[in-house]
This record gives C-alpha cells, sequence and structure tokens, in this order.
C-alpha cells in the first residue's frame, strides 16, 4: 500500500453467496497480496477547497456504505458483471488544513497507484472538483502522454488561479495554465442556464475550450453525442479522463450538491452519457465530485445517484471491452 493511502473507515463483511452485492464484489486491495485490477477506485476525501462549504470530504465513506443496495446484475443489458475485478484502494491521506499538501499527497498517491496498477482503469471518488487537477497532472506526468477531458459539468471550472486558489472552481484552469492540457482536448457537456459568467466565456473561447449544452446534447441523444465527442479526442489525445461535477444534475435529482441548479441534466440522461462512454477502451479514468452527504436528502438520493451511475459505466465497459 501507497504511504499516501490509509485504509478507509468503512469495510464490509464480505459474503460470497448467489446473490452477491456490490459491497461482496468489491475487494479491499488491502486483504490480498497481489492482484491484477480491471479497475481500482481511490477515495479522494477533501473538500477544504470548496468555493460553497460542502462535506465532500465525507463522501467516500457514504459511496462505500451505499454498496449494500446494488447488485451485481444489471437488469437493462441481462448481464451479470461480478467477474470485473474491482479493487479498494482505500483513501488518500489528507493533511488537516493544508489544501497545497492535501493536492501534492493526491498527486503522491495517485503517481504509486499507477505504478502498482498500470492497466487498470482508475476510479477517483471526491472530495471536492479541485481533486481533479492533482489526479490529471499525476497521470500526465506517470505516463507522459496526451491526455482529453470530458467534463460533465453545469459550470466551466476556469475561474482565475490567482483569485480563487486551488479551489473546485479552477481545476481546469490549473491543469490549462500548467500545460498539462490543451484546450481543444477538453469537452465540457451540461452546460445551460445563468452559471457561467461572460468573463469564463471568453476564457473557454480563449483557451479553445469545447463547450457543450445540455440542450444541444440532448438534441444530439446520448449514443450520437459521446460517439462526436470520441471520435474528435480519438484523433487527437492518447487517453480519456472523464471527469462527473455532480452539480451538472438537476438539484431535484441532486439535493446532495452543493452546487446543483434547476434546468439541470436529469439522473437517467447522465446513466445513459456513462454508458455511452463505457464503450471506448482509450477512456482510462474516471472522477465522481462535489456531493456532500450531510447535504443530501434521507434517503440518500444523491449518494445512490452517484453509485448507479459509476455501476453503469463499469458495466458498460464489462460489456463492450
Ligand atoms: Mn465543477
Amino acid at each position: 500500500m501507497s504511504d499516501f493511502l490509509v485504509k478507509p473507515a468503512t469495510t464490509w463483511n464480505r459474503v460470497e453467496g448467489q446473490d452477491l452485492k456490490v459491497k461482496d464484489w468489491i475487494v479491499p486491495s488491502w486483504e490480498v497480496s497481489a492482484a491484477t485490477w480491471d479497475v481500482v477506485i481511490t477515495g479522494v476525501p477533501l473538500s477544504r477547497s470548496s468555493i460553497s462549504a460542502s462535506a465532500a470530504s465525507e463522501f467516500p465513506e457514504a459511496f462505500r456504505r451505499s454498496w449494500s443496495l446494488f447488485s451485481t446484475y444489471y437488469f437493462d443489458e441481462h448481464v451479470d458483471f461480478r467477474s470485473l475485478r474491482v479493487a479498494d484502494l482505500g483513501d488518500v491521506k489528507m493533511h488537516g488544513t493544508d489544501i497545497v499538501r492535501c493536492h501534492a499527497n493526491i498527486e503522491a498517491a495517485m503517481v504509486d497507484v499507477l505504478k502498482a496498477h498500470p492497466d487498470s482503469c482508475y476510479v477517483s471518488i471526491g472530495g471536492d472538483h479541485s481533486i481533479t487537477a492533482p489526479v490529471i497532472r499525476a497521470l500526465a506526468m506517470e505516463t507522459g502522454k496526451r491526455i482529453g477531458i470530458l467534463q460533465f459539468d453545469t459550470h466551466l471550472d476556469l475561474r482565475d488561479v490567482q483569485e480563487h486558489g486551488p479551489s473546485n472552481g479552477t481545476p481546469i484552469r490549473q491543469l490549462l495554465d500548467g500545460g498539462i492540457v490543451r484546450g481543444e482536448d477538453v469537452y465540457n457537456i451540461g452546460l445551460h442556464g445563468f452559471y457561467n459568467a461572460p468573463t469564463l466565456i471568453e476564457a473557454a473561447r480563449h483557451y479553445g475550450v469545447n463547450m457543450i449544452s445540455l440542450k444541444e446534447c440532448r438534441r444530439n441523444g446520448a449514443t450520437r453525442q459521446i460517439a462526436d465527442v470520441m471520435a474528435a479526442l480519438g484523433e487527437k489525445v492518447d487517453f480519456v479522463y472523464v471527469t462527473v461535477d455532480m452539480d451538472v444534475l438537476d438539484i431535484a435529482y441532486a439535493p446532495g450538491v452543493p452546487a446543483s441548479t434547476p434546468g439541470g441534466m436529469r439522473t437517467d440522461e447522465l446513466f445513459d452519457l456513462l454508458f455511452e462512454v463505457g464503450k471506448y477502451d482509450f477512456v482510462r479514468a474516471v472522477d465522481f465530485v462535489c456531493i456532500d452527504p450531510h447535504r443530501d436528502t434521507q434517503a440518500q438520493t444523491t449518494v445512490k445517484a452517484v453509485t448507479y451511475a459509476f455501476l453503469t459505466m463499469m458495466v458498460s465497459r464489462y460489456i463492450h471491452l
């Protein structure tokens, strides 16, 4: 185990049985000595870097707790994906107050994860959206590859780093200014309404970020929209990183996301899009960010939606790759 990872508080008593649950299927990596995983999950519990007050740092644990509610059988395609090998690597160790140090830990943990599991698909569970920058920096540094970003978000996340620091308003800007990713390799799906200031639109145009509105995505439909983006990225990049800011969802579907808005995406639309994303093997990593389980409904509306979204992408990988 990496020095920058710690064992999470939530661990399941795994039961190998006929009615396998997701909690029995995801293997705690610290219980096995050596193994090859199709997918590795890392918790990234940081939210001091969130612009709106957020307990997203509690989300990795809430995510793990929800695993008992899901089966490894996907009814929509009539497939059991239990033979996909998925490991939980634990959580990145965080500093109590120092955000820059937390980001350095995330980067170091990801480098260790990449070294230990060079051929896996990497799933990072935030935390707020600031975590995407150090995760992608580690991927870029370690692989030396050209990385494309498919971002599901209501916001561009291109705020000025001088003014806003390494927060959840600036991850994409940090990566562009740092020369880690090119603007033309960033595709944002889900933009809508009144939530991006003109200066941010200007910044997106300046960097060449591809903006796809929610309306446009709906008009195209999930299959065509994702096929178009992947075809364009396929011409340019070595692999794709998918970042899912759950604030892309309508506030009615994501009460547990501090920055979700009216007029956003529905959960079924997000699931359909991620099912399409799962068909492409040059998608090497994904993160889910900005879910505050303390703000969620008692029914855990948002927490369950993330688990469903994650499983939808995984079952699609299982079927297609
Ligand atoms: Mn965001």
